[in-house]
């Protein structure tokens, strides 16, 4: 089987020079390596162009983050089509209208499992920020027109976990997506019934059976999973390297974890790892933030001991 890998350096989405700099710091940190030596084949695509320049405006840098995202679109829908499993680098999360559209596209049938520390379901609306990373959902799902090209998620398809910095607006939209459907859990639920718990909830909810694949109740016939995993889900004592930090995150562990979960599903067919930002700490700080992201895609992607 063949991992695609396509690198997205944008970081229009967001505020922060250094995101940019994700796809190389998680190439030199060994994820095409680990993957190799886990029987992958890889094939690295190399980056998308993430478009223009700042611009101001609000949403801040709508082009360049359109433009970006749809470069990444074509690039991720042409590697579902060659049976690929589809790695997206960031970047800032903005570029997951890019690679969850790719798959929507690819498969409609696909399910996202959205691990954050945010809801990223905000609009132009009712984002205080502008940023466009904490919108991708908000697009993906309509809650506020879209844009012309970008299929439309069904909130039945889509879990949350990790939740703990959500904006006000976005509550009131969390509670109307869970009526329509979402599967919408907090770093509460985590405390409450343990990751185990969680992740058993958000990929029944999704229609999976938890570790089907080595089981006679096979996910064989089910829809592929997309996993769009933003760093900041975890602590920030594990993974300070980033734009928004918030105490009270998921331990090294937890976030392990959810990946592991993720592949014993047997449905993994896209990944995102985002909003890595080696620019924002020390040197040492960052490393272990590259590391720990490299090693989360290597544990979706089949890093598991017997
Ligand atoms: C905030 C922060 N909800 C916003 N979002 C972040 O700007 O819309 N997403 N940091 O990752
Ligand atoms: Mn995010
Ligand atoms: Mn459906
Ligand atoms: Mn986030």
């Amino acid at each position: 089987a063949t991992v695609a890998i396509i690198g997205a350096p944008q970081n229009r989405g967001q505020p922060y020079i250094g995101t940019d700099r994700g796809p190389a710091l998680l190439r030199r940190a060994g994820v095409r390596e680990m993957l190799a030596s886990l029987g992958w084949r890889v094939d690295d695509r190399g980056d998308c162009d993430m478009g223009g320049p700042v611009e101001a405006g609000w949403p801040k840098n709508a082009a360049a983050v359109e433009a970006g995202s749809r470069s990444l679109f074509e690039a991720a829908k042409r590697a579902h089509a060659d049976g690929c499993l589809v790695l997206a680098l960031g970047g800032d999360h903005s570029i997951a209208l890019g690679s969850v559209a790719a798959a929507i596209a690819s498969r409609p049938e696909t399910r996202i499992l959205w691990v954050d520390a945010h809801a990223d379901c905000n609009t132009p609306e009712t984002s205080r920020s502008g940023n466009m990373h904490g919108m991708p959902l908000g697009y993906l799902l309509g809650l506020d027109g879209s844009m012309g090209w970008l299929p439309r998620l069904d909130p039945r398809h889509l879990a949350f976990v990790g939740l703990r910095d959500v904006d006000p607006e976005e509550r009131k939209t969390l509670r109307r997506l869970r009526d329509d459907g979402a599967f919408v859990s907090t770093m509460k639920e985590v405390d409450g019934l343990g990751i185990g718990g969680v992740m058993r909830e958000a990929l029944e909810a999704l229609g999976f059976f938890r570790g089907g694949h080595h089981d006679e109740k096979s996910n064989k016939n089910s829809p592929p999973l997309h996993l769009s995993f933003d760093i900041d889900a975890i602590d920030p004592q594990i993974a300070p390297a980033t734009g928004t930090v918030v105490r009270g995150g998921l331990s090294f562990r937890e976030a392990h974890y959810v990946c592991e979960a993720v592949w014993e599903t047997g449905a993994l067919g896209s990944m995102d790892i985002v909003e890595v930002n080696d620019g924002l700490t020390d040197a040492a700080q960052a490393q272990e933030t590259v590391d720990l992201a490299a090693a989360l895609v290597v544990s979706a992607c089949g890093d598991v001991i017997c």
